[in-house]
């Protein structure tokens, strides 16, 4: 059975990955009306693992005698200056994403919940390899500089990038 302080601590978790997978939404949207069409599926794809991640959190509370709460979502944003932007963005909202799991690994504790904790502890290696694959994106930018040749590359590219090879080899 789940403390009301834990039931509270995994719903703000699960708001924040329902607004991590419509923050990629959007900007997978953005992608795809400029024609960066392999940066668009990689968005698609990363909106669709958010919802993984909040529906593992739902699932979690819900079988242990807590209630997932479905909230309303802080709109995202939706468009961006350049796609450089849009990646540093996505590099953020990870940093703060494993911030709040970090938080939330903390709470569980404080409540000598351990069944939580142990849970928790996919989500802190998933943010550790998606951390390091914002990086590796960014890396890759940098290194394109204003090069048009580059970014027809990257957006090609971009699509054999999963977060388990992001971590281990480069396929970029
Ligand atoms: Fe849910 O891992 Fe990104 O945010």
């Amino acid at each position: 059975m789940l403390s009301n302080i834990i039931v509270d601590a995994l719903n703000k978790q699960i708001r924040i990955e329902a607004e991590s997978s419509q923050i990629y939404l959007a900007m997978a949207c953005w992608a795809e009306v400029k024609g960066l069409e392999g940066i668009a599926n990689f968005m698609f794809k990363q909106s669709d693992e958010e919802r993984e991640h909040m529906l593992k959190l739902i699932k979690f509370v819900n079988e242990r005698g807590g209630h997932a709460f479905i909230s309303e979502l802080n709109a995202p944003e939706v468009s961006f200056k350049t796609f450089k932007d849009m990646f540093e963005m996505l590099f953020k909202h990870e940093v703060f994403v494993s911030q709040s799991i970090n938080d939330l690994v903390h709470i569980s504790l404080q409540e000598r919940d351990y069944a939580t904790h142990n849970f928790l502890q996919w989500y802190v290696s998933e943010q550790i390899e998606e951390e390091a694959m914002a990086r590796t994106i960014l890396d890759k930018i940098n290194l394109i500089g204003d090069d048009k040749g580059g970014l027809y590359l990257f957006d090609r590219d971009i699509n054999q990038l999963t977060v388990s090879t992001a971590s281990s080899e480069n396929p970029m």
